[in-house]
């Protein structure tokens, strides 16, 4: 593998689970394929899972393990060509891939949307920059329009927690007081598509995600119908995709919260959510405390789902 940025550049996805499991069963069986290799993460944006889980996964795996947090320390990068560099960033992005590049094996990206200009978020434009400009494999901690790793980890997890082979999943929109990516609802949309479960997507009118996403997934505004006879509920808020709203918060109706009464419409789904979640926002304490509430689990799957893609980048660096 040379990158990992969408669905596609895991191949089958039964094969992917399947290396999955095998590595959840026995995670220090590759501990010398990634002697003497370094990872570089580089994070434009703040997160918990993603490098603790990606750290953890490469240690699994022998590498050593160097972090950057673009904006603690580091000089401040411009990222677009052309400008003229007399405000406060004192450094290129151009002359930062290659140097970076230079100190490590494989690269790890987190750049969420800005949600200020569709077409730059929409065009990867940081992620793509380092694919091109660093020579190494890069592989994306969610980038502007998709979260690959988190998305491999909930298809694990479904795989793991699922009671038929064609299960009913819903991504349900939910409120949340600040505008978010589309990314993890994107990628979402785009493995459970691959995966070809019965999917259905529910949202408040203005909420439409890119159609190249949504596929053959049914949309269904009516909330309460899309739970019905559901057996998984994933929660996520996003900003709105459809112009002349791009990136912005058209709704905060709690009415949209997922609690115990629109969990009971459902086949006792499971319900899931990335993480980080606000409560009583998007979901009630009792629903994210019960028993049928698998967040937990989906993070301990993003140790396995990194593992998986660092480990086929390593083997084919030899
Ligand atoms: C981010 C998002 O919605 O894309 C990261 C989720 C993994 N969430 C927040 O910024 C709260
Ligand atoms: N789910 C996820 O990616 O979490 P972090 O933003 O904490 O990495």
């Amino acid at each position: 593998m040379k990158k990992f940025t969408c669905v596609e550049d895991i191949g089958d996805l039964r094969v992917a689970v399947a290396e999955a499991m095998e590595i959840k069963r026995n995670r220090y069986a590759f501990t010398e394929l990634g002697k003497n290799r370094t990872l570089l993460m580089i994070f434009f944006n703040s997160s918990l899972r993603t490098r603790l889980s990606t750290q953890k996964a490469a240690m699994n795996l022998g590498m050593n393990v160097m972090v950057l947090d673009v904006n603690q320390g580091a000089w401040k990068l411009e990222t677009e060509r052309g400008v003229v560099m007399d405000g406060d960033k004192a450094e290129h992005l151009l002359e930062a891939i290659p140097v970076m590049a230079s100190y490590c094996d494989v690269i790890g990206v987190r750049s969420f949307a800005r949600l200020m200009d569709k077409t730059e978020d929409y065009e990867e434009r940081i992620i793509e920059q380092f694919i091109l400009y660093s020579g190494r494999p890069v592989f994306s901690m969610e980038a502007a329009t998709r979260h690959p790793l988190q998305s491999f980890a909930d298809l694990i997890t479904l795989e793991e927690y699922k009671k038929k082979e064609r299960p009913k999943v819903v991504l349900t929109w939910a409120p949340h007081p600040k505008a978010l990516p589309q990314a993890v609802p994107n990628s979402f949309a785009e493995w459970m598509n691959a995966a070809d479960y019965e999917f259905v997507i529910t949202h408040p009118k203005g909420y439409e995600l890119a159609p190249e996403f949504v596929g053959n997934a049914k949309v269904e505004y009516d909330q309460r119908k899309a739970f019905e006879g559901a057996d998984f509920i994933y929660a996520k808020n996003w900003s709105a995709y459809a112009d002349p709203d791009y990136g912005k918060v058209l709704s905060t109706d709690l009415d949209w919260t997922i609690d115990t009464e629109k969990m009971a419409l459902t086949n006792n789904a499971y319900f899931m959510h990335c993480l980080p979640v606000r409560r009583n926002m998007i979901v009630t304490d009792e629903v994210i405390e019960s028993p049928q509430s698998l967040v937990i689990r989906e993070a301990e799957n993003r140790e396995i789902s990194a593992q998986v893609v660092l480990k086929r980048i390593l083997e084919n660096l030899k």
